[in-house]
């Protein structure tokens, strides 16, 4: 199958982040991509380069001042005499003020992220805006009828919401999949968020809508990041009541339980009824995940794989979260296996 995938992503790297009260270098680092990349070229899937796409696109689904800072983040924390990595340190929680943009950058930057584990570089932009065509291009490949295509995204992006950047992540490339599925005439689009962590901002950019469900496969907000999200009495509202699930899971959990929890995801999925269905691909599920807990082992990817396949729609895999770097090719050419197997080149 079809993979896209942009080198622009090296460009983000060298940053730090603040990972239980220590500042150490991102868990989220280029040789993910690299060895994904190598795994999926071995085992005989195609690489392309993401097309175009404008400003426009992002603004289907993201702020235009969201999109503006992050545009022009770095510039102005060079004409603020800095270097190095950007991390905000401050955040306009209870009893601050939100309804001004700071004008200065640290307070601009406190203002649009939501964690210190999410630093800025020089190359950042340009690897999330080509991320986002990666996911963009795949999309766009499954609406001119491709069975399903796989983007190779690099940083993830299912923690960005519509105004805000954490976990990694700077634009929601799974939600730009499934906007542009919807721009392109499916009525319906089904996105699955298997990511250990929950997919907050996915959830937030489609909480009050019914053409686009949300479901999510994550480790409790009880325990695990990004702790203020992914309970299971989140539905939607206003068109969208009913129309976000989450599945939490406790720390340790394993395949039982996993994947009874996929086998509920699913059977919504199929009662929905979609037209396409969007993955965000995750594989920190992974029992060899530095930052998270789930026990699932590296045969269950494949597992993973036929299931979604079988669901014979439409599909577009959105590369989310893994840091077990060296494991994370093999996880994720087995998920892709089921879908080449169905669908070849
Ligand atoms: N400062 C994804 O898997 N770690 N993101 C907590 C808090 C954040 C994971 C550190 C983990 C984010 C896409
Ligand atoms: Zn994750």
């Amino acid at each position: 199958m079809k993979i896209v995938h942009s080198p622009l992503h090296l460009g983000h790297d060298g940053g730090m982040e603040l990972h239980r009260g220590e500042l150490v270098p991102c868990y989220e680092c280029p040789a993910r991509a690299d060895y994904i990349r190598e795994a999926l070229v071995a085992a005989g899937h195609a690489l392309c380069e993401p097309r175009d796409f404008g400003i426009d696109a992002l603004l289907r689904v993201h702020d235009a001042g969201f999109v503006a800072f992050l545009r022009t983040a770095w510039s102005r924390w060079q004409d603020d005499g800095r270097d190095g990595f950007m991390l905000p340190g401050g955040f306009p929680a209870r009893g601050l003020r939100r309804d001004r943009v700071p004008a200065g950058i640290h307070g601009a930057m406190g203002y649009y992220a939501f964690d210190a584990g999410t630093p800025i570089v020089a190359g950042t932009w340009d690897a999330a805006f080509a991320s986002a065509r990666c996911a963009l291009t795949a999309a766009a490949l499954v609406a001119e009828g491709e069975a399903a295509a796989y983007a190779l995204c690099r940083p993830p992006g299912h923690h960005a919401a519509r105004g805000s950047y954490g976990g990694y992540c700077f634009l929601n490339n799974a939600a730009l999949a499934a906007q542009l599925l919807r721009d392109r005439g499916l009525r319906r689009v089904a996105l699955l968020d298997v990511d250990y962590h929950h997919g907050n901002g996915t959830q937030d950019i489609f909480w009050d809508r019914d053409d686009v469900l949300f479901v999510s496969i994550n480790g409790s907000p009880e325990t695990e990041y990004p702790w203020f999200l992914g309970y299971a009495d989140e539905r939607g509202a206003g068109a969208g009541a009913g129309f976000t699930l989450n599945l939490p899971l406790p720390r340790g959990t394993g395949w039982t339980g996993w994947s009874a929890a996929l086998d509920t995801a699913l059977q919504a999925i199929t009662g929905y009824a979609p037209d396409a269905l969007v993955v965000s691909l995750g594989v920190d599920i992974f029992e060899g995940d530095p930052i998270s807990s789930f026990r699932l082992c590296a045969e269950r990817f494949p597992q993973i794989g036929a299931r979604l396949a079988a669901l014979r729609l439409p599909t577009v895999l959105v590369q989310e979260g893994g840091y077990a770097v060296r494991e994370i090719g093999g996880n994720v050419a087995g998920v892709l296996q089921a879908f080449a197997e169905q669908a070849p080149g």
